[in-house]
C-alpha cells in the first residue's frame, strides 16, 4: 500500500513559493537529519531547545485542516519516522515533545505542515 502511495506522490507538484517545498527540492539548504520517499527532516534554524528538529511530508499540505483521508498512510508513516528520528537524535530515553501548530492561533508561521521534535532538556508544562 505504501509503495502505491509513494508512487502516487512522485508527480506531486511542490508549490513555488513554499519555503519547505524548496527545502525538500534542495533549492534552499537545510541541515538534513533524515529523508525517505515521503518524509524529510532537518534542524530548525531558530532552535527552541537543545534538540529542535522539523519533520515534514514531501507532499505539500498547508495545515492539519487540509489533511484528507487519502493522507492517512502518509501521516502514520511520518509519525513513525519521527520516532526513529528522535531515537537517532538520542532522545528515546529522556523523552521529547512532538508538536504540530495548526493555523493562526497556534502561531503557525510556515504553511507546509510540519512537526517539531523538541528535547534535550526538561521542557516544562505546555501552558507555562
Ligand atoms: P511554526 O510551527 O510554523 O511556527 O514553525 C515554523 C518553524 O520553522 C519555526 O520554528 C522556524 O524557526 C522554522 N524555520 C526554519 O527552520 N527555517 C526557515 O527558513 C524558516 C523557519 I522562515
Amino acid at each position: 500500500m505504501m509503495d502505491a502511495y509513494a508512487n502516487s506522490l512522485k508527480g506531486c507538484v511542490h508549490l513555488p513559493d513554499c519555503l519547505f517545498c524548496k527545502i525538500v527540492e534542495g533549492t534552499i539548504p537545510s541541515r538534513k537529519v533524515y529523508e525517505d520517499d515521503l518524509v524529510y527532516a532537518f534542524h530548525d534554524i531558530q532552535p527552541q531547545a537543545p534538540v529542535h528538529l522539523l519533520v515534514i511530508p514531501k507532499k505539500h499540505i498547508a495545515t492539519m485542516n487540509d489533511c484528507q483521508p487519502e493522507d492517512q498512510a502518509l501521516l502514520g508513516h511520518l509519525l513513525l519516522a519521527s520516532k526513529k528520528i528522535a531515537q537517532e537524535a538520542g532522545l528515546e530515553e529522556s523523552g521529547y515533545r512532538l508538536v504540530n501548530n495548526c493555523g493562526r492561533d497556534s502561531g503557525q508561521l510556515v504553511f507546509h505542515i510540519h512537526w517539531h521534535i523538541l528535547g534535550g532538556e526538561p521542557l516544562g508544562p505546555l501552558n507555562a
